[in-house]
C-alpha cells in the first residue's frame, strides 16, 4: 500500500460529499490491485470506502467509472422494479459518492484517482468459506448478478481491461516473460512450466467453443472471489462488489473463478500444498445457488462449459501470478519474497485437484440442471 499520511487521506476523503465530520482513515480489506481505505464519521449513519484505483492496470479510469455507474444503476433499477423485497435498494447494491465537483472520481495532484462508496454496515465477507450456507449464498448473488444484468445492452460497457481472460494471450504474455527472463528466475520454475504446457490444448476449449458460436457473450463479473460477496448477519447475499471489471464475458469464467475461491479449503495463496484440499459439499451448495437464479438464462452449451472454467480459471491465476514473478512482481501487490511463485504454485496444485475430481464435479452440476428441466 502506497503511503499517505492521515492528514493526506482526511482531506483525500473531504473531497467527496460525506455527511458527518472524518474521524479517521484506515487501510481496508485485501485487494491485490487498488488501495482501499475505510472513513470513519461521526454523526451520520454510515461510514465510506475510499479507494485509490491503480491506473496503471485500469488505464481509463474515466470509462471503467462509468461502467460502474451504468452498472449499479441498472442493478438499482431492477430491485426497486421487484417490490416485495425488504431489504432497501442501497443495501444490496454499491453507490458511490459523488466528489464535490460533481463526478464520480477525484484526481489528486500526483495524478492519483480515487473514488468513494458507502460502506454497507453489519455486513462480512469471507476469503474462505466456512459452510455451505455461505458457499450457496454466493452462487445466488453471483447467479442473481449475471441474471439481472442479462438485458444491459453489452454495447454500453467498455471493455477496461480487453482480453482480461483470453487465456491464449495470457499464454502468450507468460511466453514473452519466459524469454526475457528479466529478473533471472526461469531457471527456478522449470516445473511449474512443463506443467502449464502440458495443458495448453485443452485450456483454449472455451475460447474455441466461442469461435464456434456456441457461447453467448454475456455482462460478467469478471472477479469472481467469494470476497467479492457481502453476506449479512445471517450469512445471506447482500451485495456483490468490485465491479472493476464488470465487463462482456462468458459465464463459464465467473463460475469457474468463483469455485476456485470456494472448493478450496485453504488459502488462494497457501504454502502448504498439502493443506489445499477440495471442499465438494461447498462446490455443491455453491453450484444450487447458482442454477437457482441462473437456470431461467443458461442455454444447455452454457451448463455443458462450466466445468471448463473450474479448470481454466485457477490455471489461467497460475499463469498469470507465474508471468508476473517471472517480470519482478509489478502488477499484483506482493506480501513478501516469492509472493507470486507461492500464489502461483498453489492455483496449479488446484488444478491437478480439479482435473482428479472433473468426472465429480461435472456429475454434480448435470444433476442440479437436471432438477430444473
Ligand atoms: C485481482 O484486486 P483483486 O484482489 O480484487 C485481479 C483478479 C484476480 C485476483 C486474484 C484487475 O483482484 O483478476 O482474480 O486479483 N484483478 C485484476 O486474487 O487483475
Ligand atoms: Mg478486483
Amino acid at each position: 500500500m502506497s503511503n499517505f499520511n492521515p492528514q493526506q487521506l482526511a482531506t483525500l476523503a473531504k473531497q467527496f460529499i460525506i455527511e458527518g465530520d472524518v474521524l479517521n482513515v484506515l487501510p481496508f480489506g485485501s485487494g491485490h490491485i487498488n488501495d482501499t481505505y475505510r472513513v470513519h464519521v461521526r454523526g451520520t449513519g454510515s461510514d465510506y470506502l475510499l479507494q485509490r484505483i491503480n491506473h496503471h492496470v485500469f488505464g481509463d479510469v474515466p470509462a471503467l467509472m462509468q461502467n460502474i455507474m451504468r452498472v449499479t444503476q441498472h442493478l438499482k433499477r431492477k430491485y426497486d422494479s421487484f417490490g416485495g423485497d425488504n431489504l432497501p435498494v442501497a443495501d444490496r447494491v454499491l453507490t458511490l459518492i459523488p466528489t464535490e465537483a460533481g463526478l464520480t472520481y477525484h484526481r489528486d495532484e500526483a495524478g492519483n484517482f480515487w473514488r468513494m462508496f458507502i460502506l454497507l454496515a453489519n455486513t462480512r465477507s469471507y476469503d474462505i468459506v466456512e459452510t455451505p450456507l455461505q458457499a450457496k449464498e454466493g452462487g445466488r448473488a453471483f447467479g442473481q448478478f449475471q441474471r439481472l444484468l442479462s438485458d444491459l445492452d453489452a454495447h454500453l460497457i467498455h471493455e477496461v481491461l480487453p482480453d482480461f481472460h483470453h487465456i491464449g494471450k495470457r499464454l502468450a504474455k507468460l511466453d514473452s516473460a519466459i524469454a526475457a527472463d528479466r529478473v533471472n528466475r526461469v531457471c527456478r520454475v522449470a516445473d511449474e512450466i512443463t506443467f502449464i504446457k502440458r495443458r495448453e490444448n485443452r485450456m483454449h476449449t472455451l475460447l474455441n467453443l466461442a469461435a464456434a458460436g456456441k457461447l453467448p457473450l454475456r455482462i460478467t463479473h469478471n472477479d469472481t472471489k467469494f470476497n467479492n460477496v457481502l453476506l449479512d448477519v445471517h450469512d445471506r447475499a447482500q451485495c456483490v462488489i468490485d465491479l472493476d471489471t464488470v465487463m462482456p464475458g462468458y459465464v463459464a469464467y465467473d463460475f469457474g473463478d468463483a469455485i476456485r475461491t470456494i472448493i478450496n479449503s485453504a488459502a488462494e495463496d497457501e504454502a502448504d500444498l498439502r493443506k489445499i484440499t477440495l471442499n465438494i459439499p461447498l462446490f455443491e451448495a455453491y453450484t444450487a445457488g447458482y442454477f437457482e437464479e441462473a437456470d431461467s438464462f443458461l442455454t444447455a452449451s452454457e451448463v455443458n462449459s462450466l466445468i471448463e472454467g473450474i479448470l481454466l480459471l485457477p490455471y489461467m491465476q497460475a499463469v498469470r501470478f507465474l508471468t508476473d514473478f517471472l517480470e519482478g512482481d509489478h502488477y499484483y501487490k506482493t506480501h513478501h519474497a516469492d509472493h507470486n511463485l507461492q500464489r502461483a504454485r498453489a492455483q496449479l496444485k488446484l488444478v491437478e485437484l480439479v482435473e482428479a475430481h472433473e468426472h465429480v464435479l461435472q456429475d454434480c452440476i448435470h444433476r442440479t440442471a437436471g432438477r430444473y428441466t
